[in-house]
């Protein structure tokens, strides 16, 4: 909104040609969003706690998470409320890349706001079932994938890491692709979202990666010195990113341990599918595989877990999966385990955001 009122009139106010540039608008979106969270966090938190909307605790899990039993959750309404204003702000509306990834970050919102008041309010312990949760996932995925692979300018090449010259053409293909990659996202951070801001931290950490590959990827100098593709328009992610880091860290406030508030599959679900959307709108769709190293950790914890069990009818490989849980039961202070996977998570951004040069 700022964008279009105000742009106009630098030919009356010179200053105002500042609302132009993408780097401001970004800086600005994300103060917005973190301010947003400041304001409303604390309103938010003592909303949920008089409404009851408390987590349950199940019984199988770490001893340690019993105490947690009550705590506020579908805190993620917070982050979605913050990154939708401060990005209808901000952004430049014309451009159709923020209204797709909106599109994405309030419908899987939707999905798990349903899920969450399910299980926490319609006293329906399982929520929605897993099926019709993957379902409409795959169909919203499947939607906004077909809008990017149709959209005039599109390319539906995938980006390798390291090898600038191997741009394989998937065709239609790409639709399968971009559709799992969002739907796979969404899940890795749900599935992450254990521990006190283990979710949030490496999250902000990928939304701020990805905000300089879209801002990279927007600039029609910097992809071509960095013979990465040029997707017009793309720049624009980077004020949707900024709101998401301002979201996030306002968001980690109030999540940091000990958490006065959980995010909720409401969170975790919007999360994730913004940031398949991120990886697959600024063409680094395999480098969301370094980006988001964490949750791909995560995920595979479960799999090989699962997988393992079933095949040795009740072995484990790890204590417990998620991988978090993992280090719990061995001791770690859960602080430690959060902590050290933002350590990681950081030094996997860098590694990916290394791979730019190392073509
Ligand atoms: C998402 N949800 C947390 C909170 C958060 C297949 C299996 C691996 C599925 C998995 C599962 O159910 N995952 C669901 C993880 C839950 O957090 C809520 O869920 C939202 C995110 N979707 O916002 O509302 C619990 O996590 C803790 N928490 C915090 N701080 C936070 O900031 O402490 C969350 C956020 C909360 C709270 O205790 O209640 C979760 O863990 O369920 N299942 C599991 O992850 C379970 N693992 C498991 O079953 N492992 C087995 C399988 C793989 C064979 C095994 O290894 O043997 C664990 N989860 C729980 N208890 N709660 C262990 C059992």
């Amino acid at each position: 909104m700022i964008y279009h009122l105000l742009y106009p009139l630098h030919t009356t106010f010179s200053s105002f040609n500042v609302f132009r540039y993408i780097t401001f608008r970004t800086i600005y979106a994300t103060i917005t969003a973190l301010v947003i969270c400041f304001v409303i966090g604390p309103w938010l938190i003592r909303k949920l706690q008089s409404m009851q909307i408390g987590q349950q605790i199940r019984e199988d899990g770490p001893q340690s998470h019993l105490s947690k039993k009550g705590t506020p959750t579908m805190g993620g309404v917070l982050i979605i409320f913050a990154v939708v204003v401060s990005t209808l702000l901000w952004a430049n509306l014309t451009i159709d890349y923020v209204w797709l990834i909106l599109l994405v970050t309030v419908g899987y919102g939707l999905i798990g706001f349903v899920d969450d008041y399910l299980k926490l309010i319609g006293k329906n312990s399982k929520g929605v079932s897993g099926k019709t949760r993957l379902t409409i996932e795959i169909m919203i995925a499947l939607f906004v994938s077909i809008i990017l692979y149709i959209k005039p300018g599109f390319n539906s090449q995938v980006t390798i890491p390291f090898f600038k010259t191997v741009l394989p053409n998937l065709g239609w293909g790409y639709v399968l692709l971009s559709t799992f990659i969002i739907v796979g996202a969404a899940n890795a951070v749900n599935l992450t979202d254990g521990l006190d801001g283990l979710a949030i931290g490496p999250a902000t950490i990928c939304f701020a990666t990805y905000l300089m590959f879209a801002y990279f990827a927007g600039n029609v100098k910097v992809s071509t010195y960095l013979q990465i593709p040029y997707v017009a328009g793309a720049g624009e992610l980077a004020v949707f990113c900024g709101a998401l880091v301002g979201a996030s860290l306002g968001f980690l406030w109030f999540n940091s341990y000990p958490a006065e508030v959980f995010m909720g599959d409401v969170g975790s679900l919007s999360l994730g599918g913004a940031l398949g959307m991120m990886a697959v709108i600024t063409k680094q769709e395999i480098l969301l595989v370094i980006v988001g190293g964490i949750f791909v950790i995560e995920t595979f914890s479960v799999i090989f877990q699962v997988g393992y069990f079933k095949l040795t009818q009740g072995k484990r490989i790890f204590r417990m999966a998620p991988l978090h849980h993992h280090f719990e039961l061995k001791g770690w202070a859960e602080p430690k385990v959060i902590v050290r996977f933002w350590v990681i998570s950081i030094l996997l951004a860098l590694m990916a955001i290394s791979t730019l040069k190392l073509r």
